[in-house]
């Protein structure tokens, strides 16, 4: 029997899956990215430094994210270095952007997928924003609501209240986390201080003491609230460090580093075996995707669209490192990092008595989320005491100089590695692709017609509830899917 979901909703993007059902299994998966945007076709023939504006609006979530790899490519490309000031503060606008995307996925998107937010109807208190939202329960009005999709909610007010009035507050915590980038970063969404060459902010003492009186807030919210929450939701859902395992393989390109101290390293897993990173690995597949051309390099590729190509499913295209297709996100980053997977191991352990294996599951991913909001507010604290307020932030580029040649910029995202690539003839475009966390994670099947992670992970998920496919909905969301990025 073929089900699906269409559209998956809470995401940005139009995502389709079909799944075979079996004997109450998934048999096999297919994911489909719905709609081609075509910002890499369309920054040929533009100025270099257009893309570090233009990219930065691929997606409404990770709003911070393709603006700074973006950078990173094009300071590669100018042949320059930011001042230690701009590094950090590159680094201090993206940890600060993710930890927040990361309240935003698990509060805001995911949640809802576990509780029943009618159980607000039992609150007796007085708080008047639970009350407010107990009013709006009863009124039958919030469709995200009260018609859900058929599953094994939490239903109990003891244990659904809390989690709620933890959603409530998240959204003040984004708020808040918001302003804080719009410090550093003249606003937020879409920072329009950054430049290949640093930061555009005259630093001073009271705008870092701002920054870092939020952080310390965030900090808090994310060790009382956040990871009590997804911890509390994961003992509850035992059953989903089985569910959604995927292949063992994981992607990182290292980061944050401007300390001086990585919080990440670069590397692969492949088959649980950490190796080195190669960067030439990364090929682009499209076999069965709506593109023309063989699988190539990010730097040879191209995106030639063609709409109902013969065997194609999704305008997503599918990476592969050397062939293999990877998974991407906090938990690569997470365990490809030594001193990372040491301690969230220890941490998986202590709280439920999984190892690594169940580190690749659908509360694997979740928890390795929260736990990454911490390690990175953490290291914006450090990377805050180490700017150096009256020196520079930023080195500024030639926009006449008839720039040729090429750059890479490797780079982090919420939901994964960032990779952009740019080549440039005489102060213009020839050349920019792209290769994004959930076109990784989201990718169809190759040429050898091996699934995608996602598509991977899926197979084998139970179905037992008769309408809609709930289990699946949250293993698709432990990846934090964004079809905007993914398509890009
Ligand atoms: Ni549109 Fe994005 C992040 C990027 S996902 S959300 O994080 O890059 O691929
Ligand atoms: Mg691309």
């Amino acid at each position: 029997m073929i089900k699906k979901i269409s559209p998956l909703t809470r995401i940005e993007g139009h995502l389709k899956v079909e799944v075979e059902v079996e004997k109450g299994r998934v048999k096999t998966a297919r994911i489909s990215g719905e709609m081609y945007r075509g910002f890499e076709n369309l920054l040929i023939g533009r100025h270099p430094l257009d893309a570090q504006r233009i990219t930065q609006r691929v997606c409404g979530v990770c709003h911070e994210v393709h603006g700074i790899a973006s950078s990173k490519a094009l300071a590669d490309l100018y042949n320059i270095e930011p001042p230690p000031n701009g590094k950090l503060l590159k680094d201090i606008i993206l940890a600060l952007h993710m930890a927040i995307d990361h309240i935003l996925h698990f509060f805001h998107l995911a949640l809802p997928d576990y509780v029943d937010f009618a159980a607000i109807a039992a609150y007796r208190g007085k708080d008047p924003t639970l009350l407010n939202l107990k009013e709006w329960v009863l009124s039958q009005r919030p469709y995200l609501f009260t018609k859900k999709v058929p599953g094994d909610y939490i239903t109990d007010p003891q244990v659904a209240l809390p989690l709620v009035a933890n959603y409530i507050e998240a959204f003040d915590k984004l708020s808040l986390g918001a302003s804080a980038l719009a410090v550093f970063g003249g606003k937020a969404p879409f920072a329009h201080t950054v430049f290949p060459g640093g930061v555009s902010v005259e630093l001073t003492m009271d705008k870092i003491a701002k920054v870092s009186q939020i952080v310390d807030q965030l900090i808090e919210f994310v060790k009382t609230k956040y990871l009590p929450s997804v911890i509390e939701v994961a003992k509850h859902y035992r059953e989903y460090f089985k569910i959604g395992h995927g292949y063992m393989n994981l992607i990182s390109y290292g980061g944050f580093s401007a300390t001086g101290t990585p919080l990440y390293e670069p590397g692969v897993m492949i088959n649980g075996k950490i190796h080195p990173l190669d960067v030439n690995g990364i090929v682009e597949d499209v076999a069965h995707s709506y593109y023309d051309g063989p699988p190539r390099s990010f730097k040879e590729g191209e995106t030639k669209p063609h709409f109902g190509k013969k065997g194609a499913y999704s305008w997503v295209k599918a990476p592969r490192y050397k062939g293999h297709p990877m998974e991407t996100g906090p938990i690569s980053r997470i365990l490809v990092t030594g001193r990372t997977r040491r301690e969230f191991l220890a941490f998986l352990k202590r709280e439920f008595g999984v190892g690594m294996k169940e580190a690749f599951s659908t509360n694997g991913r979740n928890l390795a989320r929260a736990y990454e909001a911490l390690l990175l507010l953490e290291y914006a604290n450090r990377a805050l005491s180490n700017l150096k307020p009256g020196e520079s932030t930023i080195v500024t580029v030639d926009v006449g100089l008839p720039v040729s040649g090429r750059g890479l910029g490797l780079s982090n995202a919420a939901r994964g590695e960032l990779l952009h690539y740019i080549e440039a003839e005489n102060g213009r475009i020839t050349r920019y692709q792209m290769v994004v966390p959930s076109t990784w994670n989201f990718s169809p099947r190759d040429s050898a017609g091996k699934p995608g992670p996602v598509e991977k992970a899926i197979e084998g998920a139970p179905v037992r509830f008769k309408e809609g496919l709930i289990e699946v909905g949250r293993i698709i969301r432990s990846y934090d899917p964004c079809t905007a990025c993914s398509i890009h």
